[in-house]
């Protein structure tokens, strides 16, 4: 297994009214607390906190770094869920690997195509949690007929894996901890293989601002295993430099060229971020995101 450690595990502090991220000691993040965290909790994996916040509700923190809140999450799931569920003609099954706050499926479930999402994360006591604190996150979708929820490692899960899927979205964690398995070549390998003919992955792959080097180092891997390779954006306030990218992959269907315009239509009464300008502009990249020599940030996480 190839190993990718490009981040620590965020220096996190709650008191005094705020939690406070952060991030390779150059980069703080941080939101006024409302109170205790309401849950808090080590598993067999890493810290699970949830916290209230004044300006974005309940957030969920693992191992200390933010992962999403009740306010802000909305961009992120609706991101990487409804970009390759509409380039896709006919997405029927969904993997979601990591993506234990629901989010990601509560999207997918929105799709009149989709019969089939699997839940593939690792660690129960965040689906757990998130169900009792987060619950327009991890809501009654999680309890859906077409959703099966396994914890599982997803590295052994496409590893072992004997069926196929259209979609494939990779909700992970940073490359710190038990996600970073997930930015790894042979994960990527494993994901292309058990994709459905025509199908498409999609990866959370960082902040090009805050970690140039791993999103860089992804988007490496990725090509080569993907002839497909398009790399999109949004902000996310909660999230080390803001600017956050997911990669569109496939071996042969690209993010623009089939938009289902009917069915993006249709979808747009329910998002709140998500539309079809927004899905065509997502792919305009700026030019240190197009070449790895011109990042942002002079700092070690550059290297
Ligand atoms: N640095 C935070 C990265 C978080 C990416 N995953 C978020 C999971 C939301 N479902």
């Amino acid at each position: 297994m190839t190993a990718t450690t490009t981040t620590t595990a965020p220096a996190t502090v709650i008191s005094d009214g705020w939690v406070i991220e952060t991030f390779e000691g150059f980069l703080k993040t941080g939101y006024a607390t409302t109170g205790a965290p309401v849950f808090d909790a080590h598993s067999d994996f890493q810290h699970v906190q949830i916290v209230p916040t004044q300006a974005l509700g309940n957030m969920l923190l693992l191992d200390g770094c933010m992962m999403t809140t009740e306010r802000d999450e909305f961009i992120y799931h609706e991101m990487i869920t409804h970009m390759p569920l509409l380039a896709h003609p006919n997405p029927q099954s969904i993997l979601i690997i990591g993506g234990g706050d629901g989010g990601a499926v509560r999207e997918a479930l929105k799709h009149p195509s989709v019969t089939e999402v699997v839940l593939c994360e690792i660690d129960g006591m965040v689906i757990d949690a998130c169900r009792q604190h987060l619950p327009t996150i991890a809501g009654p979708w999680l309890d859906d007929a077409r959703v099966t929820v396994k914890v599982a490692d997803g590295i052994a899960y496409v590893r072992d894996c004997d069926r196929s899927f259209d979609v494939i979205l990779v909700d992970s964690t940073d490359p710190t901890g038990p996600g970073e398995v997930l930015f790894s070549p042979e994960f990527y390998q494993n994901a292309a293989r058990i994709l459905n003919p025509g199908g498409i992955m999609v990866n959370q792959t960082e902040s090009p601002i805050a970690m140039p080097a791993a999103y860089h180092r992804v988007q490496r891997r990725l090509k080569g295993i993907f002839s497909v390779v398009a790399p999109y954006t949004a902000t996310i306030p909660t999230y080390p430099g803001g600017l956050w990218s997911w990669t569109f992959c496939s071996n042969g269907v690209g993010p623009l060229e089939n938009i289902r315009d009917a069915a993006a239509a249709q979808l747009e009464q329910t998002t709140r971020y998500y539309n079809r300008q927004i899905h065509r502009a997502a792919f305009a990249l700026p030019n240190f995101m197009r070449q790895a020599d011109r990042p942002i940030l002079n700092t070690a996480a550059n290297h």
